[in-house]
């Protein structure tokens, strides 16, 4: 659920390389390394960007207190070990996943290529970001993309009593004849815990369904989601179960098929500050190529035409898409004083 900044006045329009180059200045000042830096600083301004605002400048402070409390560690050389014809694993040596992915992004293109289909498993790394940005390159690169990571306790499992599962979010991208790529991203709980988190810093309740307090009891106010209580998975009251058998999967695949913590594992605790989850990832890339030749992105615009012949007002992605066309032209909207913190930051 992505809500747009809601403060028009006082509203800056700041171009995405400028937002880009101020967020790597920010990391590395921050205790990353220069090339750690510009991948998270790339993901974060895309985020921003594309109108994900759960992931993007929001999540800032998170990552500069998890790195001040040495939880992670923002100069990860992560190793990339070749298993097997179709499977690759990475190792991000208790840093941040997307570079650990970055890594061996080339070597994965160039297996689902050889292969038909491969295999990216990355483990002892962070993901605190947005899903999308993870498979939207490779659909542009022509291949079918899935990728799963996991989180922290924040979820009640369907029918259960305490936080055990992650938001776990899902996202998938395939190839579209003449369009952008056809993608969704989903966390697998009622709500991301970012967008909890700013709704609880704009006093807004949440819909019914989506938590319950420190005492299992349904609640829409977020603070208590956050003060100890749990969101439910995905599906409202009568279906949370489809959304917890795939937040089930999400720790079997993200955590234990890569080596990664499940999302209750780690502890965090001698960590005061630390926010980024300890867990793993998992990445799927097809080549639609190996089976119908070029006709794959023509089968897909095929199906996405009967879906707006059959009603449906809109893709998942297409938001984004147009928000970024509308931030690519006039610039980045960021509150004045979001910015000013910014570039405050990035002098520090
Ligand atoms: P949303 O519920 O906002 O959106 C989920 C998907 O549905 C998106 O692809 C969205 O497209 C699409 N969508 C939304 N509304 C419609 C509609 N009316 N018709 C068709 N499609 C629609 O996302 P979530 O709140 O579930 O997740 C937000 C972000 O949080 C994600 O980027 C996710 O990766 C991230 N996250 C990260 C975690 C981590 O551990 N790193 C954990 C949990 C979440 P569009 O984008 O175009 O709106
Ligand atoms: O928004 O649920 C979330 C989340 C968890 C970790 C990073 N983002």
């Amino acid at each position: 659920m992505t809500v747009p900044h809601t403060a028009e006045a006082g509203v800056q329009h700041i171009p995405f390389d400028t937002l880009q180059a101020t967020l790597a200045r920010i990391f590395e000042r921050h205790g990353t390394s220069a090339e750690v830096a510009a991948v998270l600083a790339r993901n974060c301004a895309s985020a921003e960007r594309d109108g994900s605002h759960s992931h993007g400048v929001f999540r800032i402070p998170g990552y500069l207190s998890t790195l001040a409390s040495g939880w992670v560690d923002g100069h990860a050389i992560p190793r990339v070990q070749d298993v097997a014809p179709g499977y690759l694993a990475v190792d991000a040596c208790n840093g941040f996943a997307q570079p650990a992915y970055m890594a061996a992004y080339d070597a994965l293109v160039a297996k689902a290529r050889a292969n038909g289909i491969a295999l990216l498993a990355i483990h002892n790394s962070h993901h605190f970001a947005a899903l999308w940005p993870d498979v939207e390159p490779l659909a542009r690169d022509g291949l079918v993309a899935l990728a799963l990571v996991n989180s922290m306790a924040c979820v009640v499992p369907s029918g259960g009593t305490r936080a055990l599962f992650g938001t776990n979010p899902i996202a998938f991208a395939a190839p579209r004849a003449g369009h952008d790529p056809l993608v969704f991203d989903l966390a697998t709980s009622a709500m991301a815990h970012g967008d909890v988190q700013i709704a609880a810093r704009e006093g807004r309740l949440l819909p019914e369904g989506f938590g319950v307090n420190r005492h299992g009891q349904p609640t829409q106010d977020p603070r208590a989601i956050l003060d100890g209580g749990a969101l439910l998975p995905f599906g409202g009251v009568h279906s949370s179960y489809k959304g917890s058998a795939l937040s089930m999967m999400v720790e079997l695949l993200a955590a234990a098929l890569t080596g990664g913590h499940f999302s209750f594992e780690f502890d965090w605790s001698g960590h005061p500050g630390a926010q980024t989850p300890h867990t793993g990832e998992l990445i799927i890339a097809i080549d639609p190529a190996k089976n119908c030749g070029r006709g794959f992105a023509q089968r897909c615009e095929e199906l996405v035409q009967a879906m707006a012949g059959a009603g449906q007002a809109r893709l998942p992605g297409e938001r984004r898409y147009r928000q970024r066309a509308l931030a690519l032209r006039g610039g980045i909207a960021l509150p004045a004083d979001t910015w000013c913190e910014l570039q405050r930051l990035a002098d520090m």
